[in-house]
């Protein structure tokens, strides 16, 4: 009775509880390539990732190229495969060159996780498209992130002026979509004109010559969205050495540590962080949820942690910022 109890009680649970003991025995490689390896943002969700690989006894590889740049991430990418892990948690640096590099790991019998930036068009697992083969995308809501940003500048130029995106360059599924949603939400600001977007490859200090230039052709430049943690803080020190701190409202993605400073001295309006020690640990998971057998959604959403000036000495808000 006792031995048919337990069965029992195992059927009952079903396959998780099953195959969670099984798992227990079983030891995985699973790496994770980031978008690059020198950025808090990254930095962070490697943490998030390790914490997982310790939790369930498993072994992280982290590995990564040391720019945004996707002839560097190929090479890297191809390594890992070589190396055979038992999966890949990868950030792709552009939604269509990195289809094809993936599909050998897939085909390799490689499970393949996306974290932060996604392949095709980030909806996988649909039986549809040659890139839907990624089992989750784990990341922030990016169109929402844009929206938000837009809201934040449009109060602060008092709903008038001229702005636009500093971003990194097209083909970046998160940068792409904070834009499509920053444009999307300034359609409803009727006073607020959007410029031409700069793209400044990743590389602060193009970001800082890029608003330095603006300011000289557009004097009555009001706001800037800086998509993401170089195109924010490039933009900070462009209109800093513009003499134009506070003049200029910037709404930042991302939250190194520096952004403390920036929003105390009102460079920032607002930062955006998002959570990438979540998408790491979440992505880690995942990735050993389906190896072990158990069933995994095919998204997975990490939320945001809006930071003011009137917050960010807020423990429950400052624990948010990047570690870098
Ligand atoms: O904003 C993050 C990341 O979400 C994006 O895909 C690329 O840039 C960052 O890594 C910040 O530098």
């Amino acid at each position: 009775l006792g031995l048919m109890g337990a069965a029992g009680a195992a059927a009952g649970t079903g396959l998780l509880t099953t195959q969670a003991a099984l798992a227990q025995d079983k030891k995985f490689t699973i790496a994770l390539v980031p978008g690059l390896t020198t950025d808090a943002f990254y930095i962070t969700m490697h943490r998030g990732a390790q914490a997982a690989a310790d939790a369930l006894g498993q072994d992280l590889l982290f590995q990564g190229a040391s720019e945004w740049n996707v002839t560097l991430q190929v090479p890297v990418l191809d390594a890992v495969i070589a190396r055979n892990p038992a999966a890949i948690l990868i950030a792709p640096t552009d939604k269509v060159q990195l289809v094809e590099p993936l599909k050998k790991a897939h085909a390799a019998g490689i499970t393949v996780v996306c974290v932060d930036t996604f392949i095709g068009t980030g909806v996988f697992q649909t039986g549809s498209g040659d890139a839907d083969f990624p089992i989750s995308y784990v990341a922030s809501d990016n169109v929402l992130g844009g929206v938000m940003a837009a809201r934040a500048l449009a109060k602060s130029i008092g709903e008038k002026g001229k702005v636009y995106v500093s971003n990194v360059k097209p083909g970046i599924s998160t940068t792409d979509q904070r834009e499509e949603g920053f444009k999307k939400e300034m359609a409803n600001h009727p006073n607020i004109e959007i410029l031409e977007t700069q793209f400044n490859d990743d590389d602060a200090n193009k970001a800082a010559a890029q608003v330095q230039a603006v300011i000289g052709r557009v004097p009555d430049l009001a706001g800037v969205f800086g998509a993401n943690l170089f195109s924010a803080s490039g933009t900070a020190n462009g209109v800093k050495q513009a003499g134009k701190q506070g003049v200029v409202k910037i709404a930042a993605f991302d939250a190194p540590q520096s952004v403390v400073q920036e929003l105390k001295d009102g460079t920032f309006e607002i930062v955006i962080a998002q959570h990438p020690a979540e998408i790491g640990y979440f992505g880690f998971v995942s990735a050993f949820a389906h190896l072990t057998g158990n069933p995994v959604p095919t998204l997975i959403g990490t939320g945001f942690t809006v930071m003011t000036k009137d917050n960010i000495d807020d423990p429950d808000i400052a624990k948010y910022l990047y570690t870098g």
